[in-house]
């Protein structure tokens, strides 16, 4: 069972990390964690160990002596049980730390609280066969699992017992939701590393040195000295958790189990999958999940003997089937998108059949498992969930064109369900748990819910938030659309602000409506995650000098939420035609091979991220210092309140008021009623060479009024040279915010709501993903 630790000093305030307890707890983790390496290699005491005249002395080297010595008179079982004890504190007090830096906000927010109800296996049994479902970190724990819900609803049609364990949440819970995030957010070999050692035994020394160096626990972490420590006392309590997953459900309940494997489950996956087949040998163990699409998925079933079945595709369409022959004794012979093993022990495949199709019939979500999770964790008044939804799967526009970094695989094909159909889905859910923040598990947002499903929303007065992942160029009152229906939360995939770097991405959106979409948003109160990809093949020098001097023109927009060289995906156009690119594959990111000590040939085939470099003649790598130096400025200028906000006033003259420069006081550039209907006129911005003509049209009065073409010019070429516009793909852009359409209806702060996805670094030695 799990309890949250209180730490062993304890302060007034258990909530608030306090320095000293730290250093204190890392302190007596460190000796009982030296003196449990001293016993497993049988070195000899140290010289003060039990050495009583130190356990008196009252200087900190003595105590530290006399601290070893009560440690070396432990037996073997109280030094192990001492040690995890110590473990979990010292994470506990890390997670504070977290916590209380500011550095994740909204993590430790009021829940209003759900009336515990006793768990039960849902759905009636009719086939004779119980499945349960599980999922294990690194998922958000700030979000049910909409792969359990999903695939619970649909064997629970076809008459099959199934049972949800959201078993991520347990380990947050252990070691700290906040540390938890920083950890998960990591992605990639670390978070896979601290449970796969929990598989192939501890890869530690010079390796784990090299992959820390790499990926260091210091970029994304801000206390790099604690970093040995921590991952130090995760190995004790993360050997706890997964023993305390087999003993805390009684899995001979059930006839299969069903994992669930997205991004960074597969090292937890295979270390709990292989102890509950030792322990329950009777068991089916399956696992599915995106980490298991194409050849990831047939390595997986190679490499892990206790894997009865894989399941490559979309898991409603064939899980039934599966547990219905598992049932029956049958062959998975012909089982669409599943591997299997034959009676030689070869691994085969089954091509995948249809997609599920979406429109009207849509699966019920219960999310019931994990709100009594919560409340038996005691986590309810320590987080603010969200619950995930499906309005669509696939991606309109990459089925078309898809961005050349996009690592989607058989999926692309976009399917949408009816607005209706996804509105009542969202009613029930909110009625059901009292809460109305949805995230939306779309790869792109539906087009047509701009029209129906959105306003529709707005119109019934539902007092939601919600995440999208949209594409970035939307109009704004596409916007409106969106923020007026409680969108506050949007992934637009902006990647860069360059036409040429964009255009190699083929993202099928330009620099100014990357810009615009930044300003519109913020007017709107919309928070946007974006990331600034680097390194594409083909880029070239002038696209980073370009994006340093535009800059520190947007220090009052929105900065980038991460940064950092692309990564290569599997199934992405990069990775599938490496060569139409200039890019040149090196087998899988080295890393894994820490996490995962397979044979490359398998590890090659195992991962979802790869090792490349750049074909040489697309020439020297570019630098591109003085963009990241630029983005550092923008994050500390916006931190530090840079504005830039154009005040129309009622007679409408206008005034723009810059305080970008935070250091100086704001300088004012007064608008007469002619210069703010020509400031207003290039907010979605106006190709150069037509302005004056387009701006003739729309207000000749005014047009004259600045000594028609020639004033106007002169005028566009001040606020250029002023920053309050860009000159951007062959268009002029308003940049200042408008005072008047700032939100009202949201008037706090976005950031506050979002506390899942913390501020990345930018970094370009780290690869990050759009
Ligand atoms: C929503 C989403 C996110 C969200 C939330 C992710 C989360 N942790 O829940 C956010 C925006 C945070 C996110 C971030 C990232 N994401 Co993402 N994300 C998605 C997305 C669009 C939807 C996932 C989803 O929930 N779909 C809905 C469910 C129902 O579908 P599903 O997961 O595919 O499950 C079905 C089948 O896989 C199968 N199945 C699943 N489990 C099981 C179990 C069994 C037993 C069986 C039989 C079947 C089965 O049946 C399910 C129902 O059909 C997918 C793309 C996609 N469409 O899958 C990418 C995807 C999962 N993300 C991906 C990546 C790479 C990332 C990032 C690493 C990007 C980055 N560098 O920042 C981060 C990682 C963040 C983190 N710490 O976890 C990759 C994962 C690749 C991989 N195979 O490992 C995907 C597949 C997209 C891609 N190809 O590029 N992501
Ligand atoms: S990156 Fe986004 S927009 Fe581009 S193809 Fe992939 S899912 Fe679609």
């Amino acid at each position: 069972m799990i309890v949250r630790e209180e730490p062993v000093v304890d302060g007034s305030d258990p909530d608030r990390s306090d320095p000293v307890r730290l250093q204190l707890l890392r302190l007596l983790f460190t000796l009982a964690d030296t003196e449990k390496a001293r016993r497993a290699k049988e070195d000899p005491l140290p010289p003060t160990a039990g050495d009583h005249d130190a356990a008196r002395s009252t200087t900190a080297g003595g105590l530290g002596a006399a601290v070893t010595a009560s440690m070396a008179a432990l037996g073997n079982a109280e030094l192990e049980r001492e040690h995890r004890r110590l473990a979990r504190c010292f994470l506990q007090e890390v997670d504070r730390l977290i916590a209380g830096s500011g550095s994740l906000p909204g993590q430790r927010v009021d829940f209003p609280g759900l009336a515990a109800r006793e768990a039960q296996t849902k759905g009636t049994d009719t086939t004779g066969a119980r499945v349960a479902l599980v999922s294990l970190p690194w998922m958000s724990p700030t979000l049910p699992s909409i792969q359990l819900a999903t695939l619970a609803s649909a064997l629970r049609q076809e008459g099959v017992a199934t049972d949800v364990h959201e078993m991520y949440v347990d380990y947050a819970a252990r070691i700290g939701l906040n540390l938890y995030n920083v950890l998960g957010n990591l992605l990639g070999p670390l978070p896979e590393w601290i449970f796969s050692q929990h598989y192939y035994g501890p890869e530690h020394g010079d390796h784990l040195t090299d992959m820390l160096e790499q990926r260091p626990l210091g970029v994304g972490f801000p206390w790099p000295e604690l970093a040995d420590t921590i991952l130090a006392a995760l190995a004790p309590v993360t050997e706890e958790y997964l023993a305390d997953l087999v003993d805390e459900v009684d899995w001979s309940a059930y006839d299969v189990v069903g994992f669930s494997l997205t991004i960074s489950q597969l090292g937890a996956s295979m270390a709990f999958a292989r102890r509950l087949k030792r322990a329950y040998p009777s068991l089916r163990i399956v696992f599915g999940g995106s980490q298991c699409a194409g050849p990831m998925g047939s390595t997986i079933m190679r490499i892990c003997p206790y894997v009865d079945a894989v399941v490559h595709v979309e898991g409603e369409q064939v899980l039934g089937e599966l547990v219905r022959r598992f049932r029956d004794g049958r062959s998975l012979s012909g089982l669409a998108g599943v591997s299997r093993r034959t009676e030689d022990g070869e691994v085969v495949t089954a091509p995948a059949a249809e997609l599920v199709v979406a429109g009207s019939r849509k699966l019920d979500l219960d999310y019931d498992a994990y709100f009594h999770r919560l409340a038996r964790l005691g986590l309810t008044e320590k987080m603010n969930p969200w619950l995930p939804f499906e309005s669509s799967r696939g991606c309109w526009y990459g089925q078309k064109v898809q961005c050349t970094f996009c690592g989607l695989h058989d999926i692309m094909d976009f399917r949408a369900w009816d607005a209706d159909v996804v509105l009542a889905q969202l009613e029930s859910l909110q009625k059901r748990y009292g809460v109305g923040r949805f995230y939306s598990m779309d790869l792109i947002m539906p087009r047509e819910y701009l029209r129906n499903l959105l306003p529709e929303i707005a119109a019934r007065g539902h007092d939601w938030m919600f995440f999208y992942e949209i594409k970035a160029n939307m109009r704004r009152s596409e916007l409106e659309t969106l923020a007026a229906a409680g969108v506050r939360w949007v992934q637009p995939g902006i990647e860069s602000l360059d036409a040429d770097l964009l255009s190699l991405m083929r993202k099928g959106v330009k620099p100014y409506q990357n810009v615009q979409l930044l300003k519109w948003c913020q007017e709107l109160g919309i928070y946007c995650g974006w990331n600034l990809l680097f390194g594409l093949p083909g880029e070239g020098q002038a696209s980073y000098t370009r994006m340093a001097e535009l800059i520190p023109k947007l220090t009052h927009l929105q900065p980038p939420s991460g940064g950092g060289r692309f990564q290569l995906h599997r199934f992405s156009p990069y990775f599938e035609q490496p060569e139409a690119h200039g890019v040149r594959w090196e087998g899988a990111h080295r890393m894994f091979a820490y996490a995962f000590p397979v044979d490359q040939a398998d590890l090659d085939q195992l991962v979802y991220l790869h090792d490349f470099t750049l074909d040489p003649s697309l020439g020297a790598p570019v630098d591109t210092s003085e963009v990241e130096a630029a983005v550092v400025e923008w994050r500390r200028a916006n931190q530090a309140g840079a504005r830039l906000d154009f005040i129309e006033r009622p007679d409408e003259e206008g005034v723009i008021v810059d305080h970008r420069d935070v250091e100086s006081p704001p300088v004012r550039y007064p608008l007469d009623r002619s210069g703010s209907a020509l400031y207003r006129h290039l907010d979605a911005g106006v190709a150069e060479r037509l302005l004056a003509e387009k701006f003739r049209d729309e207000d000749r009065d005014a047009f004259e009024a600045l000594g028609g073409a020639s004033g106007l010019a002169e005028l566009v070429e001040q606020w250029l040279s002023d920053g309050l516009v860009i000159r951007i793909d062959g268009k002029i852009l308003a940049v200042a915010l408008r005072a008047s359409r700032m939100a009202e209806r949201n008037p706090e702060p976005v950031e506050a709501l979002v506390g899942t996805v913390p501020e990345a670094p930018l970094d370009t030695r780290t690869a990050v993903m759009a």
